[in-house]
């Protein structure tokens, strides 16, 4: 398993605070996110590694790194896992279209997004895990799908293989689980949004527009890897209901990503493990909102990106960066404009500049509105408008306020 980075430090505050409720997507509608024991297990959708880490990228994962520090709050541990998509369409087309190896662009781009997610004290996985290291086991889950009818071949004119499809009418029989249970869209909605991220409706053969391919055959001139199912290389949504399945086990407590992932990649991931294991994926499917930049959505394909690794290199505090993320409830959806960072980094200088009062607000009472404020879907603006109260009045303990900062906002006040 590639390491993933270093955990930053969190200090311990006085009392516990409760497990948060959270928007589920799937019953749209707010679910405690306790776990049924105390292990709370984590599944977030990992980058795909080119042009990382741009500012939305920081703010999903952000969203759920403040998730594992009220968990952690509330006395529980976390299993965190996360995969890293080192083998698809779009890596590969990015490396021919720049004449780089897909392989060596993959590792600086992991590597650059581990320092930043380091830099921003980010909370790592335990376990982070690459695709191209578990093709043998999506090999297998694809194999015994196709045993049991559930995955079909397609015919495929430009390679000796067939491409391997997820058929989901027959999932839908034996699994627990419908085709938009997960994104609640109808028929027309997953068809368009499935033409617009990375599926392909329109291909001739398949028994349904919406079944999304779960093995690509061998092509010229593409990574390739020798398998049950045949040389090939995995689909998407499969390597994340494999890599959860063996890492989290199934019915874990939340599965994260941004908005763009609710269909189809949680949809089909969430079907795809249902029918290799029986049981539901997860409890709580959870998105963050995405950012958008110059009128658009921030993306790798419209290159209007603003990168973690530039606002680091120019000087801009993580804590900034952090606090200007926060600043919006992380479901959200919003436009970056570089004048946030000044607002940011004016709340961090009257936060590192709180007074000791005896007549300000009283520390705990801090402590007992923040932890209130994460509780409610993790409503960060609120739990820092509650320590803008303190750094405005004063307070009796700024050491608890900065301990508070740090152990569930990460911002270290220091
Ligand atoms: N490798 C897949 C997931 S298996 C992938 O979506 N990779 S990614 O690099 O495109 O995105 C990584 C994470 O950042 C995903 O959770 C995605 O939903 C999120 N993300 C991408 N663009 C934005 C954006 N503009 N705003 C917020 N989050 C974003
Ligand atoms: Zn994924």
């Amino acid at each position: 398993m590639p390491d993933s980075w270093r955990r930053p430090p969190i200090p311990s505050l006085p009392g516990t605070g409760t497990a948060p409720w959270l928007y589920d997507s799937a019953s749209e509608s707010l679910q405690c996110s306790s776990p049924d024991d105390v292990i709370a297990r984590l599944y977030v959708c990992g980058i795909t590694p080119y042009d990382a880490t741009h500012i939305g990228h920081a703010n999903t994962y952000l969203a759920f790194d403040t998730l594992q520090r009220v968990w952690l709050d509330a006395g529980l541990e976390v299993h965190y896992a996360q995969n890293i998509t080192d083998v698809d369409d779009p890596l590969l087309e990015r490396a021919n279209a720049t004449g780089v190896d897909w392989r060596e662009l993959a590792d600086q781009q992991i590597q650059l997004f581990r320092d930043d997610m380091a830099a921003l004290r980010i909370l790592p996985p335990q376990d982070y895990v690459a695709v191209t290291e578990s093709i043998d086991r999506i090999a297998d889950a694809v194999s015994s799908l196709r045993t049991r009818g559930i995955a079909y071949p397609v015919d495929t004119p430009d390679s000796e293989g067939d491409d391997l499809y997820f058929d989901v009418a027959a999932a839908e029989k034996v699994a627990p689980w419908r085709i938009g249970d997960e994104s609640n869209l109808d028929r027309d909605e997953m068809l368009r949004l499935s033409a617009e991220r990375g599926g392909d409706p329109d291909r001739p053969g398949k028994r349904d527009a919406l079944d999304p391919l779960l093995w690509r055959a061998a092509r010229d001139g593409e990574p390739t890897w020798e398998s049950v199912v045949g040389p090939g290389r995995p689909g998407w949504h499969i390597e994340c209901s494999v890599i959860a399945l063996d890492h989290l086990g199934h019915d874990f407590t939340v599965q994260g990503g941004g908005a763009d992932l609710s269909f189809p990649h949680h949809e089909l991931s969430a079907g795809h493990a249902a029918a290799l294991s029986g049981h539901p994926l997860a409890k709580v499917y959870s998105h963050a909102g995405l950012l958008s930049y110059q009128g658009e959505k921030m993306s790798k394909s419209l290159g209007n990106l603003v990168l973690i690794s530039d606002l680091l290199a120019d000087g801009v505090p993580a804590a900034g960066i952090r606090l200007a993320l926060l600043a919006h409830h992380y479901r959200e959806e919003w436009e970056w404009a570089d004048d946030q960072l000044d607002g940011a980094l004016h709340r961090l200088q009257r936060w590192r500049g709180i007074r000791s009062t005896e007549n300000g607000v009283p520390a705990s009472e801090v402590l007992a509105t923040v932890r209130a404020r994460l509780a409610d879907d993790l409503d960060t603006p609120g739990a820092l408008a509650a320590i803008d109260d303190a750094a405005a009045a004063g307070t009796d303990d700024p050491e608890l306020i900065s301990a508070i900062a740090d152990a569930l906002l990460g911002i270290d006040l220091g």
